[in-house]
């Protein structure tokens, strides 16, 4: 079988696999560790393996290179990428810091290697608050998830919060409507959605969680609508199998899709592709990651 062969290889070459709950189902069976973007950077810059195989998009790739440089990243396919990191580039960074003198700058993890080069500190969605709130500046430039940049103004209203791109979204996470939640409400569920989002969903949510977040919320209620990439209920029915998850139908991001098991195993045959990032914005992007690990947890 295809994940016998590939838990073989990782074993034989002294990999680690690690997998993004937004992944599809038999990828995060064959991983050694599944979890958000926060769980895996953390996995990454511990992990001694000497090859770390991830299972995301590009930007989370990138992130375990740039906090373990010493280990050879694999990105099992070349084109999984996130159209929300693409909206924001480091020159719209450069030029809103020179618009907001003093603020702080805050990037979502989901930004390239580049903009983190720029910002004063990354964030999760597990985490953007305490990030937030960590900081001495009250203006604080927030991007590239506008949502995300909502959530964490709703939670610190002492704080002026400006998104960065002012429109930026998770092309997926804005499709979840006001009636995906009246479902779910119909069903007697408890409906969880995710701080991408538009404000009207989070609103009319029971909780707005990152996955990470919905793990830890997860049982204490029996039944579920799950607004976010509709693997995640494949991770919170292994986790929980007595409570029930419903994704919305449809609710799957295409780049967390593109890694299937064929590409892992060639990934642990060829070596193919391996993430490089600039040393230079290596550097500047580490000081920005490390910072948010830093914060207690
Ligand atoms: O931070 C992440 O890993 C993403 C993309 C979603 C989440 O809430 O975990």
């Amino acid at each position: 079988m295809i994940a016998d062969e590939i838990r073989r290889l990782a074993a034989e070459q002294g990999a680690v696999i690690l997998a993004h709950n937004y992944e599809r189902p038999e990828v995060q069976d064959v991983a050694d560790f599944l979890g958000d973007s926060l769980e895996l950077a953390i996995r990454a810059k511990e992990t001694t393996a000497d090859v770390i195989i991830f299972c995301g998009v590009d930007f989370m790739a990138e992130t375990a290179k740039i906090l373990n440089p010493g280990r050879k990243v694999i990105l099992p396919v070349q084109d999984a990428t996130c159209p929300l990191a693409e909206a924001l580039t480091p020159e719209m960074v450069r030029e809103a810091r020179a618009c907001h003198p003093g603020a702080a700058v805050v990037l979502y993890v989901n930004s390239t290697a580049e903009c983190k080069a720029e910002a004063d500190i990354t964030c999760t969605s597990a985490n953007a608050v305490a990030v937030v709130r960590s900081l001495a500046e009250d203006v604080v430039l927030f991007g590239p998830d506008a949502n995300l940049a909502h959530f964490v103004q709703q939670h610190l209203p002492e704080k002026q919060i400006i998104p960065l791109p002012p429109e930026g979204h998770c092309p997926l996470h804005v499709r979840f409507s006001l009636s995906d939640v009246e479902a779910g409400h119909a069903r007697g569920d408890t409906v969880v959605c995710h701080p991408e989002c538009n404000p009207d969903v989070q609103a009319a949510s029971d909780l707005v969680a990152s996955t990470g977040g919905m793990v830890r919320e997860a049982p204490h209620h029996a039944a579920w609508t799950v607004l976010t990439e509709e693997a995640m209920t494949y991770r919170l029915s292994c986790l929980y199998p007595e409570a029930a998850f419903h994704p919305v139908e449809g609710a799957e991001c295409e780049d967390m899709k593109k890694i299937r098991l064929e590409d892992v195993l060639h990934a642990l045959r060829t070596g193919e592709y391996e993430v490089q990032v600039e040393t230079a914005i290596a550097a500047r992007a580490r000081h920005a990651i490390e910072r948010m690990i830093a914060l207690p947890r």
